[in-house]
């Protein structure tokens, strides 16, 4: 696969930019009526309108050269038919096949991965049945009411999202709760909503070695038996999902209450697999299978559409074309559905954890920008907060807005407030304020001469910031499986185009290391070994206080 910067449409990518560096989005819209027929998309429930990116159809040919260049049609055929694409770890990213409801196979190996997939779907399904009904109880007997799922990184941020966007769908006589972090403050205010006799733990890693995962498991050990006085209750108490068998047996999880799932399904693409056990629990299998479904078809409609329609691919190149050549180091997610209010932190790790890279697929340093700062949050508050720097702060960036067409809350007239809201922001991005709008409208306001003049600097929009905007009918399973499926897709293809590898995670591990060193220091079981000033300091701090 060729480096970007070696492709011959590279070159002219940029000289493109400079030519329309004076063309502002405003002139691009006044000069063409049809602009939002050229540049949205359908697909099924989803609308994807890029108009107010700053392109024309000349940036949208020589993008889709790009995508040809660069082989992406070729590397998606190479993901879906199971290579290891994740060079580092010789490893495929097979999560389509945890979605795959075509009843054909995927292959990995010259093995079919089809039929186990299955055999531990119908295993949760069975499981998720019987604490739904009742019928799997706790060590006393009583019905489970509570469900905490310990977890980090990928084994939390996607049970979270799904649980929190599809509450509408969840068993309301089920409290669904994520203990992640290490911060003894989280297990303590997780531990203090349970009941013992009526809490199930699900143990979520991928590894069975998370330094969090398996301290925060070991205390709500210890806290069930505590309460309940029986090691035999932790049978009942304790399942486990993960990909290694034996440390599941060590930390005294009944091996047939563990959920597997397999090496070639990546962290943070892992919410399809088992980890997403306290989905199935809390939606129904029912539920679940229709978010498997809404992903497949997003996964068929990325494998088989072709480039100009493919909604991962437009995505990708967009954002290719605002990072490489526009200058946006940051992009934003702005949600304008509170179901959604953890997007971005889920898509924050999709993208920065697959392509914050640095070194390329044959070892060399890339001379290039690769993925961008995810950022973003709730867009309604965010415009009473951060929003200011978008209107008129020096940053570049580029914003997907998104937002449901339908509301599963209608009360009073707020879903139409909340969606002029989301659109009146990416106009206002977009059109700006000139410095004579601005002073039409002081002078509207009754003021004149001076005092008009001085405050018309402040009241000026420089406009022509550029963004993307994913409409959904309403947000059900199915909807958010296509959702997250698109995003997942456009990371692996802006990884493609870059030359990078998107499924290894290499930058978290020297943290871990480092925290292994210091933790003996800290607690006063090692003498201080070779820290620089500033660690020997802050420890050194921490221990006198
Ligand atoms: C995701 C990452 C990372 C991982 C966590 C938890 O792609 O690899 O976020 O999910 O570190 O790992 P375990 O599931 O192994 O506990």
């Amino acid at each position: 696969m060729p480096k970007p910067t070696d492709l011959p449409v590279w070159t002219q990518l940029q000289q493109h930019a400079d030519a329309l560096h004076d063309q502002p989005l405003r002139a691009l819209f006044a000069a063409d009526s049809e602009r939002f027929q050229s540049f949205s998309r359908h697909y099924e429930q989803l609308l994807v309108d890029f108009s107010k990116q700053r392109i024309t159809a000349d940036t949208f040919a020589l993008l889709q050269e790009l995508a040809q260049q660069a082989e992406v049609p070729a590397a998606i055929e190479r993901l879906f038919s199971g290579e290891r694409v994740n060079h580092t770890e010789q490893r495929p990213a097979l999560h389509m096949a945890l979605r795959n409801r075509s009843g054909g196979p995927l292959w990995f190996d010259g093995q079919d991965v089809m039929p186990e997939v299955h055999r531990v779907l119908e295993q949760m399904h069975r499981f998720a049945d019987k604490v739904r009904s009742g019928a799997w109880t706790g060590y006393t007997g009583k019905p489970i009411r509570t469900v905490v799922n310990i977890g980090i990184g990928g084994s939390d941020l996607g049970p979270k999202l799904v649980c929190q966007a599809l509450r509408p769908y969840g068993d309301p006589m089920l409290k669904m709760l994520f203990l992640s972090s290490i911060d003894g403050a989280h297990a303590h205010h997780i531990l203090r909503r349970c009941d013992p006799e009526t809490t199930l733990f699900i143990v979520a890693s991928k590894t069975f070695t998370t330094q969090e995962t398996m301290t925060n498991a070991v205390t709500a050990r210890s806290w069930l038996l505590a309460a309940l006085g029986h090691e035999a209750a932790v049978a009942k108490h304790f399942v486990a999902v993960s990909t290694n068998l034996r440390a599941v047996e060590a930390f005294g999880i009944d091996p047939g209450n563990m959920f597997v799932f397999w090496d070639w399904v990546g962290g943070r693409y892992s919410l399809w697999s088992a980890i997403g056990l306290s989905i199935m629990i809390y939606l129904g299998h029912e539920r679940f299978y229709e978010l498997l479904e809404g992903a497949h078809a997003l996964d068929e409609h990325f494998r088989h559409t072709p480039l100009t329609d493919n909604l991962p691919v437009i995505l990708a190149l967009l954002g290719v074309w605002n990072g490489n050549f526009l200058g946006a180091d940051t992009h934003v997610v702005l949600v304008y559905d509170d179901y959604l209010r953890s997007l971005a932190s889920y898509l924050q790790q999709l993208d920065m954890e697959s392509n914050g890279k640095s070194i390329d697929r044959d070892g060399d340093p890339v001379s290039y920008a690769t993925g961008p700062v995810v950022w973003g949050g709730l867009g309604n508050n965010g415009q009473h907060a951060f929003y200011q720097l978008l209107h008129q702060g020096t940053h570049q960036f580029a914003a997907d807005f998104l937002a449901p067409v339908h509301t599963t809350d209608p009360v009073g007239g707020h879903h139409s407030i909340l969606l002029a809201n989301c659109l009146a922001q990416s106009q206002a991005l977009m059109t700006g304020r000139t410095a004579d709008e601005a002073r039409a409208e002081l002078s509207a306001q009754g003021l004149q001469g001076e005092a008009l003049e001085a405050l018309v600097p402040y009241k000026v929009f420089a406009g022509n910031r550029c963004s993307t905007t994913v409409l959904y009918q309403s947000l059900t399973p199915r909807t958010l499986g296509m959702l997250l499926a698109l995003y997942e897709h456009k990371v692996f293809v802006q990884g493609v185009i870059w030359h990078i590898n998107s499924f290894d995670q290499w930058g978290v591990e020297l943290g871990k290391q480092l925290t292994k060193s210091i933790l003996p220091q800290l607690q006063g079981r090692a003498a201080p070994t070779l820290q620089d000033s500033s660690t020997q300091g802050l420890i050194d701090y921490c221990q006198r206080h």
